[in-house]
């Protein structure tokens, strides 16, 4: 997601050159550019709109900081105002003013509300709480079976009548049952059409009404663009919506969903959803997904997903260490084994500072296969090499290679891209030790060379 905008986004500040000051020619230049990218992108017309205004009111005759080039300047801004429209602040669940948390689910059908219901309750057991699943759903036999399944994997109770009750009775009696029983929070899971309809629409107010939710959740489907963030407004008309989920956002939409859904609707994006497994849900960030669309990856949530994979000692050791960019070839080695359970490698290194660009130039198509052949060449080294892969010369590199049945150019692309790897996880550690990221761009960012 986002590729194709991040792009187009970083070839327009490229062309920022690095003069002293932006003048308002520059800017009514670059800011065309980056109205059509978002109008691409599939983004509201209005926020763009709103978007291009308050962008080029504060990029025009901006002093560049002496360390900073035009187009670092300019992205600084576009960073700061893309934050600005996706929320500002994350935001988290909100808390009863008396127990029990209660979370409902609504949607179109398809659009993962079952799945997210799944995931919800994992994310949260995994906070210490004791979650109650409620099938709601009671239009299609299978939708019940699938909660039931989704509820055994993961270990979690589905509260279920059959398809024979009223949603509402059912939702109420579920809310007895978790009461009786200590379930905190309850999820409950609704019935969605594929289109809204006003008979699907008053079932959920009616349940509403009844069990006066906690969290009333959007389930949106972000592949759907422009037609997810209609959606929403009509539900939020009805239902006063409390927070979105945005879910598929680890499919190939352009992401105008995500830029516009916060801006139109005035509802803040609590999660997104990034896969099928039940633990792809992740907290939403506007900061973090401001920075992925403007290339400059994400570790923070890359380092979240590691912490998510090892003991909280180990993830420490870790983000020092890729902080200060002492991640060596056995870290690397080490870590592969848990971040193969992280998600696929292309989605990851999509996070980290200019990789996504990089890998794209190259067109390097990543598959998991290729963490086989990365284990193998790490494998046929001996410690004293993985630990200075930058002193490894060329008998060493024919060794490698025949020891793990690669060639020669394959040990030595590893070693450049893992160089380049440390290389950026080092300036983001410094870029970190001085204040928050990523609003005083350093001048040292993938960026800086264009
Ligand atoms: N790639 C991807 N697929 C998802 C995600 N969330 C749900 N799905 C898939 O979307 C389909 C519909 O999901 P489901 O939960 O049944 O939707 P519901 O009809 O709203 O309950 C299923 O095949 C899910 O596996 C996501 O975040 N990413
Ligand atoms: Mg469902």
């Amino acid at each position: 997601m986002f590729e194709t905008l991040s792009d187009r986004l970083n070839e327009t500040f490229g062309r920022l050159g690095r003069k002293g000051r932006l003048t308002e020619k520059d800017v009514d230049d670059a800011m065309r550019e980056v109205r059509r990218a978002l109008l691409e992108a599939d983004v509201n017309f209005k926020v763009v709109k709103q978007f291009v205004t308050d962008v080029r009111e504060r990029a025009v005759g901006q002093d560049v900081l002496t360390s900073l080039t035009p187009a670092q300047t300019a992205i600084g801004v576009v960073h700061d105002e893309l934050i600005k429209i996706l929320g500002s602040e994350p935001e988290d669940l909100r808390n009863p003013e008396r127990p029990p948390q209660i979370l409902m689910l609504v949607g179109l059908q398809g659009s993962g509300k079952t799945t997210h219901a799944g995931k919800l309750a994992l994310r949260l057991r995994k906070q210490g709480r004791n979650p109650l699943l409620v099938a709601a759903d009671i239009y299609r036999p299978a939708a019940i079976k699938q909660l039931e399944t989704l509820g055994r994997q993961i270990d979690i109770p589905v509260y279920q009548e059959g398809t024979q009750q009223n949603p509402v009775t059912i939702a109420q009696n579920a809310i007895r049952y978790a009461q009786e029983r200590g379930y905190n929070p309850i999820i409950v899971d609704t019935a969605g059409r594929l289109q809204i309809d006003e008979r699907m629409m008053q079932e959920l107010v009616d349940i509403q009404e009844r069990i006066a939710p906690t969290e009333m959740l959007l389930v949106a489907d972000a592949m759907t663009g422009q037609e997810a963030v209609s959606v929403a407004q009509t539900f939020d008309e009805r239902l006063n919506l409390t927070g979105l989920i945005l879910t598929k956002m680890d499919g190939d939409a352009r992401g105008g969903a995500a830029l516009s859904i916060r801006a139109v609707t005035g509802v803040p994006i609590k999660f997104i959803g990034t896969g099928e497994k039940l633990d792809a849900l992740e907290q939403f960030y506007p900061e973090r997904l401001a920075s992925r669309i403007l290339g400059m990856g994400d570790v923070l949530s890359l380092i979240e997903r590691a912490q998510e994979q090892t003991d909280e000692k180990e993830a420490e050791r870790l983000q020092n260490r890729m902080l200060k960019g002492r991640f060596d070839l056995e870290d690397f080695l080490d870590q592969l084994q848990k971040i193969k359970k992280m998600g696929p490698l292309s989605q990851l290194m999509e996070m980290i500072p200019g990789m996504g660009a990089q890998l794209r130039q190259a067109k390097a198509q990543i598959s998991d296969d290729d963490y086989k052949q990365v284990e193998a060449i790490i494998r046929s080294m001996t410690p004293w090499e993985r630990r200075n892969p930058d002193r490894i010369g060329n008998s060493r590199r024919r060794r490698i290679a025949r020891g793990s049945g690669m060639q020669r150019q394959d040990v030595n692309q590893l070693l450049s891209q893992f160089r380049e790897m440390q290389k950026m996880m080092g300036q983001f550690g410094q870029m970190a030790k001085k204040g928050k990221l990523p609003k005083n761009l350093p001048g040292n960012l993938p960026f800086d060379r264009m």
